[in-house]
């Protein structure tokens, strides 16, 4: 078996957020551990460092959007680095940062599979659905469009930022912890039919029977990718983010879906995005989000051949 390499990759910006500080992610990350947990499970890491670009202007909506250029420029610089990556054989974990950053994230890696000719499920676990459009949303703040911009609504510069058109089709993505949408973006993710697996489902049919819906029919070769926003934890444990949303998984539940994911033998590139040391206490959330992805990558309590069947 030859060893996993993650190259990490630091995108140190919080031009898509609507509060300050998501800029100071990456490094909280690897104070809480982050390379030492993945070496604990038997991945090679090479930390690439941060990438660089513009600063945050801070200001108002400009036809829509905050920051678009700040935007694009962070999301070309991290489409490069990301697919340097992949074209070297390494998975990609990219550090953010704020959630604008899925465009160039997520928009990589679909290039590279679909030049591979490799089936892609993208998992978004988040509070939100990062679904909305310059005419939808409230605030124009762009960390709160990137799935629509990955569908092809959005920004030209955005859309075709792989210069191939969109990147994903609604039926690649599953969305899981949803319990907050904005609503004129809830008409928009009903009418595109996106795949949303809500807090309410959880509930009621619990973690298991939501992860085995979503990992259905998974053609043998897929390429997993894992968008994990920070906020998809309940904030009684994970603080420190922009846009905290009471109810979400607990803490079993939110390893739960990691470890189900890990099961499959299949993620093969990552973010970690919206963690905002500025509103975090002591470092905990970097710290949660770090067991979180040690789950991820395998980290179970017992030895276990594989998933239980039923
Ligand atoms: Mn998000």
């Amino acid at each position: 078996m030859t060893e996993k390499v993650a190259a990490l990759i630091g995108a140190p910006t919080d031009v898509g957020a609507g509060a300050r500080g998501a800029s100071m992610g990456p490094e909280a990350l690897r104070v809480a551990g982050l390379a030492r947990a993945l070496a604990r499970q038997g991945v090679q890491v090479e930390d690439t460092g941060n990438l660089a670009g513009p600063g945050n202007p801070w200001q108002p909506p400009l036809d829509g959007y905050r920051h678009l250029p700040e935007v694009l420029h962070w999301n070309r610089t991290l489409f490069d680095a990301v697919t340097a990556q992949l074209q070297a054989g390494r998975m990609p974990v990219m550090l953010g940062g704020d959630h604008c950053l899925g465009v160039g994230s997520v928009g990589a890696v679909a290039r590279h599979c679909s030049r591979a000719g490799r089936p892609l499920r993208v998992f978004w676990l988040d509070a939100h659905t990062d679904f909305n459009t310059a005419h939808l949303t409230p605030s124009g703040n762009v960390h709160g469009m990137p799935v629509a911009c990955l569908c092809g609504f959005g920004p030209d510069e955005l859309v075709n930022l792989g210069g191939a058109g969109p990147a994903l089709r609604a039926r690649d993505l599953r969305m899981i912890g949803i319990r907050s949408v904005d609503r004129q973006e809830r008409l928009f993710v009903h009418e595109q039919g996106l795949d949303v697996y809500d807090m309410r489902m959880i509930d009621e049919i619990g973690m298991r029977a939501v992860m085995q819906a979503a990992l259905a029919d998974l053609p043998e070769n897929t390429h997993i990718h894992v968008s994990f926003d920070v906020d998809f934890l309940d904030p009684s444990y994970a603080p420190g983010v922009g846009t905290t949303v009471q109810g979400g998984p607990t803490w079993r539940e939110a390893q739960l879906c990691m470890e189900m994911l890990a099961d499959t033998g299949q993620v093969a590139s990552l973010d970690i995005v919206e963690l905002n040391p500025a509103l975090d206490v002591r470092n905990g959330t970097a710290e949660a989000a770090v067991q979180m992805v040690e789950s991820l990558f395998g980290k179970s309590t017992l030895v276990r051949e594989k998933a239980p069947k039923t």
